[in-house]
């Protein structure tokens, strides 16, 4: 088991902070060009040491495989205003050459049973020590502000009934999700016909 906690997480605190610049960086480029900018804004977490320890047992991961197995110790979250942003994101992540992208995860249209969206990308990211490169997984989740509402709202409901919730709650956070798609499938409808119509306009200024 790990002796020394702080300096295992280290690395994974400063794969965050060098990450969380990087992913802002993104969205103030956008600003600068006076653009749309998909990312809303940033966060990051290092998972917890109970959470690291609870899911080594659920996963039967064996001490020197830790760091290659358990993909979500450094975790970021990008918060998309409209739907489409998502996969403006996943695409500027591919473009990258700073990283290696190890899997994707579309829970934005495959939605997991318990309602949760998101885009969930995990990549190695060559982080520069003392001592030279160590290659850290990194776990980003992309997911518009109303399924981030849901998401953290339900992640902390869940806190109080750990293993399941009842049948019915379950049901009710199931449609609560759908609401919460609906209200993403409005907002980007609404914004493309308003980007349509600012075109038209600009087109007929330009014929004048
Ligand atoms: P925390 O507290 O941030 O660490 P596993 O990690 O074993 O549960 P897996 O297959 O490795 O699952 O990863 P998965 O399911 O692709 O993504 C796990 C993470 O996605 C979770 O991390 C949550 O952040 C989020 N997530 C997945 N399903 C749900 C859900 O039903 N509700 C909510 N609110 N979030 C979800 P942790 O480890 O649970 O959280």
């Amino acid at each position: 088991m790990i002796e020394n906690w702080e300096l295992f997480l280290f690395p994974y605190n400063q794969a965050a902070k060098e990450w969380k610049v990087k992913l802002r960086g993104i969205r103030d480029e956008f600003q600068q060009l006076d653009e749309h900018s998909p990312i809303e804004f940033v966060t990051s977490r290092i998972k917890s040491i109970d959470s690291i320890k609870e899911k080594i047992k659920r996963r039967n991961i064996a001490p020197d495989r830790l760091t290659e197995d358990m993909e979500d110790i450094c975790g970021l979250r990008i918060m998309c205003p409209f739907l489409d942003d998502i996969h403006e994101v996943v695409n500027i992540l591919r473009r990258r050459n700073d990283i290696d992208i190890v899997s994707e995860r579309d829970y934005v249209n495959n939605e997991k049973e318990s309602g949760y969206r998101s885009y969930h990308i995990i990549f190695r990211y060559p982080l520069q020590l003392i001592d030279g490169q160590r290659d850290i997984l990194v776990e980003i989740q992309i997911r518009t502000l109303a399924m981030n509402f849901w998401a953290t709202l339900e992640h902390s409901l869940n806190y109080k009934h750990p293993n399941a919730f009842p049948a019915e709650v379950h049901q009710r956070l199931q449609a609560a999700s759908e609401t919460a798609f609906k209200l993403d499938e409005e907002m980007s409808k609404i914004r493309n016909e308003l980007v349509k119509d600012a075109e038209k306009d600009q087109s007929k200024g330009e014929e004048k």
